[in-house]
């Protein structure tokens, strides 16, 4: 029986380790192996991990699918575009807002598309005789209804498997609407080992058929582009309030409260600042070479880094108008926010986290808790890649498998009248010189403490195990493991939708999450915890026709 602090966690982690891999046969150990690193401070060098490979059949996992990557993490915050699900109607349903991510459809005459869920919802005959047509009076009848700009039609398990050709229909249909950008992702559920190969086909069509679509100059000063928010709990409202007291003009958002605009217009940026690096980092490689723009590394999950990230937008323009305003900002906005901190402080200090979440917030959110003086003690992404959890040195040397291979990767040239090198390339060496990173990622490894373990791609078994035998203060994770964690005794905080809060971006975010944390991790209610058959058990019952 697991009660959350009744005696000590074993400390030592290759005990745990050892233990999480008995349970399993002898070949599913060997692979888990690699999966489960423990964090050893090794000279100028980072532990390696296997990471973005197949989950083992029968492992219940955490992961999502391609199609929920393409369809529901970068397309789906995009308020005026009408996204098609081309499949059976639960593909469609269970994408449907359920990631909380928000949009600002305020403004006189703005579309909003989110709360409908579109489907061509494909029966057995469509399986059998093809569903075509179908996507293609859909296609119709949602223009007819709305005559939104753009139209995107996602493709689900079953398309793939009878093969319709949605790319052609899209293209047909372009052409007979004449003033709708109709076009298609061939992100068919199993397409790769995790929800990361569909932010990847996501990426290269709205890069192929909508960036760069509108050159007008937007009005504004520091312009830049967002990659890789989505405002879940309205973290992109508190960024963009924050940005706009600086006086920096954010272009586009990929994707949070985005719309169709914003990506057409993204190319007239002068920054790229990249915030979930796993979903991303290629739009912003992409971008540079095709309009020359480069790119920073930010994170805006933490009130120190926030500032940290601000400062490093500041010294990329190195104009002291905005230097100025940003130090008078965080001035401003910071000493609250720590002072908060303070104060709840001596309530979870020394407390533990454990972290499982997609691809980039397992490593950011351990900034807030550091700020809360907890410390996290095991953490680890789904489906990110090796340079998320090492550092993007790795890259170079990364194999590419038939999984992988199996995601385009488009070829990005120069464009011939647009690109326009932002920064020369003394300029961009001289900001280096300065401390200034572009297209620098260090990953989540060398920010944890040694000792700690790094677990990808987690399974419902080990995080049952884990919690048994680390019982950390609180576990994050998602809708999956929500109540399983809880029945355990040990509170659950999600950190993929933030259950009903949020925002925890930016300054006001942090002190939100403070108090959310503070409540979680010092409620009795969780150890008080005893399913129905730890207490008695047990259970009889009758059958109700004797
Ligand atoms: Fe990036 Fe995300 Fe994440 Fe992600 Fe996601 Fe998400 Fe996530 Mo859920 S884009 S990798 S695919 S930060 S939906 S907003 S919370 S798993 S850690």
């Amino acid at each position: 029986m697991i009660s959350a602090h009744d005696n000590k966690a074993p400390a030592d982690p290759a005990v745990i380790k050892e233990k999480i891999l008995q349970k399993y046969p002898p070949k599913v150990a060997r692979k888990r192996a690699k999966q489960i690193l423990i964090n050893e401070a090794l000279e100028n060098e980072t532990p390696e991990i296997t990471a973005n490979v197949r989950t083992i059949p029968g492992i219940i996992t955490m992961r999502g699918c391609t199609y929920a990557g393409c369809k529901g993490v970068i397309m789906g915050p995009t308020r005026d575009i009408v996204n098609i699900t081309h499949g059976p109607i639960g593909c469609g349903f269970y994408s449907w807002l359920t990631r909380r991510n928000q949009t600002d459809a305020s403004a006189d005459g703005a579309e909003n598309y989110m709360t409908y869920c579109f489907s061509t919802d494909m029966q057995d005959k469509d399986i059998i005789f093809g569903g075509e047509k179908k996507l293609e009076a859909a296609i119709q009848e949602a223009y007819d209804l709305f005559h939104p700009k753009g139209i995107c039609i996602f493709a689900t398990c079953p398309v793939g498997l009878i093969g319709d050709d949605i790319h052609a229909v899209a293209a047909k249909m372009k052409e007979r609407l004449g003033d709708c950008n109709v076009f298609a992702f061939s992100c068919e559920g199993y397409k790769g080992v995790s929800q990361s190969a569909g932010h990847h086909i996501a990426n290269n069509q709205v890069f192929r058929h909508l960036v760069g679509l509108n050159d007008e100059q937007k009005p504004g000063e520091y312009k830049i582009n967002l990659l890789g928010e989505y405002n879940i709990g309205g973290d992109g409202f508190e960024i963009d309030r924050i940005f706009k007291k600086c006086g920096i003009t954010n272009i586009a958002t990929f994707s949070g409260n985005s719309s169709y605009d914003q990506f057409a217009s993204a190319h007239t940026a002068d920054l790229n600042a990249v915030m979930c690096h796993r979903s991303i980092n290629y739009v912003a490689d992409m971008l540079e070479v095709k309009y020359g723009v480069p790119w920073v590394k930010v994170n805006f999950i933490g009130a120190q880094s926030t500032a940290k990230s601000l400062r490093k937008i500041a010294r990329y323009f190195d104009d002291p108008v905005l230097t100025e305003r940003v130090e008078a900002v965080i001035a401003e906005e910071l000493p609250p926010v720590m002072e908060e901190a303070a104060k709840v402080r001596p309530r979870t200090e020394g407390k533990t986290a454990m972290l499982f979440v997609g691809g980039s917030r397992a490593h950011h959110y351990q900034e807030l808790f550091k700020e809360l003086g907890m410390k996290t003690v095991s953490a680890g992404y789904e489906f990110a890649h090796r340079d998320d959890y090492e550092g993007r040195h790795v890259l170079p040397g990364l194999k590419v498998d038939a999984d992988s291979r199996n995601i385009e990767e488009i070829e990005v040239n120069p464009d011939e009248t647009r690109f326009n090198p932002r920064k020369s390339e003394e300029e961009l060496a001289a900001l280096e010189e300065s401390g200034l990173a572009f297209k620098e990622y260090d990953g989540m490894i060398p920010d944890m403490e040694k000792g700690t373990m790094v677990i990808d791609d987690l399974n419902q078994y080990e995080a049952e195990k884990m919690v048994e035998l680390l019982k950390p203060d609180i576990f994050c994770a998602g809708i999956k493991e929500k109540f399983s964690i809880q029945k355990l005794g040990i509170p659950m905080k999600q950190l993929h939708s933030y259950d009903s809060g949020g925002p925890y971006a930016g300054f006001k975010g942090a002190v939100n999450f403070y108090h959310e944390i503070d409540r979680l991790v010092n409620s009795k209610v969780w150890g008080y915890l005893k399913a129905p058959w730890q207490e008695n058990p047990e259970l009889s019952a009758t059958y109700v026709w004797e």
